[in-house]
């Protein structure tokens, strides 16, 4: 089984609200259409998750019922991406199945008290595609929380203990700093724990709603544990997701979990 994450800033112009990139969506749901084994997506919110979520500290303690009418209107636009997703995978010729966080996962004060899995490794049996996506969901402490796609790979990733984990984001992979802020970075081929000491991970702009790119690559390195190999391709290159769910040598940096 392989498990992909489509990151939000491949699929979405991240800073215009709700703008989705119609053309990389086509062609990333073709290319994963050629994976050699059964397919889990999970998608990122870009633009039609995180300027509202931001807009209205939906990631921070439950500040009122006026966040109510935000909350249930990010559910909305992110299900509207998940559609457009959903819809390329169709087109690409694979039975793609939506399964919404806001239905199938809860949270305590930010962290996961129950995920109903078993939806996914029924669809997956059945021979269809599973698709999930950052959401909002329902949090016993707050009311409502932002439960991230890595959260959901991570949850996943310990469900159905992949083959490979793939993280599609929008540069090579992980820099020994933010790219986008300074020229004279490397690429890291592979990266582990050990490694972060050496990373500056001062970003570029503001961090997402669900975390700085530290707390994401901890978080990606937890994945791989529980991954036969995982990776960070560029999504904006063409073929690289194709290679990378088919297991090919592709240009990227490889994610090394355990110690
Ligand atoms: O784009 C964020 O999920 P992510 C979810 O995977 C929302 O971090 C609603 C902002």
């Amino acid at each position: 089984m392989i498990l992909v994450k489509l990151g939000g800033s491949v699929l979405t112009d991240k800073a215009r609200l709700r703008v989705a990139r119609k053309a990389a969506i086509a062609r990333l749901a073709k290319e994963l259409a050629g994976a050699p084994e059964s397919l889990f997506v999970v998608h990122g919110a870009g633009s039609f998750g995180h300027i509202l979520a931001r807009r209205h500290r939906l990631g921070d303690a439950f500040l009122g019922k006026d966040q109510l009418a935000a909350g249930a209107r990010v559910q909305r636009d992110v299900k509207v991406l998940d559609a457009l997703v959903v819809d390329a995978l169709l087109k690409a010729g694979l039975a793609p199945v939506s399964l919404p966080p806001s239905a199938l996962l809860s949270m305590d004060d930010g962290r996961v008290a129950s995920f109903d899995w078993k939806a996914f490794r029924d669809y997956v049996v059945l021979g269809l595609t599973p698709v999930t996506f950052g959401d909002v969901v329902r949090d016993r402490t707050r009311g409502l929380a932002i439960c991230s796609g890595d959260v959901l790979m991570l949850e996943l990733a310990k469900a159905f203990r992949p083959t490979r984990a793939v993280f599609v984001a929008d540069v090579d992979g992980l820099f020994t700093a933010d790219p986008k802020r300074r020229r004279d970075v490397r690429l890291l081929e592979s990266v582990r724990a050990s490694d972060l000491d050496g990373i500056d991970f001062t970003p570029a702009g503001i961090p997402d709603v669900t975390g700085s790119i530290e707390g994401k690559v901890r978080r990606m390195l937890e994945i791989a544990s529980h991954a036969g190999e995982a990776m960070i391709v560029n999504g904006n290159v063409k073929n690289r997701v194709r290679d990378a769910v088919r297991g090919r040598p592709v240009a990227g940096t490889r994610v090394v979990g355990g110690p």
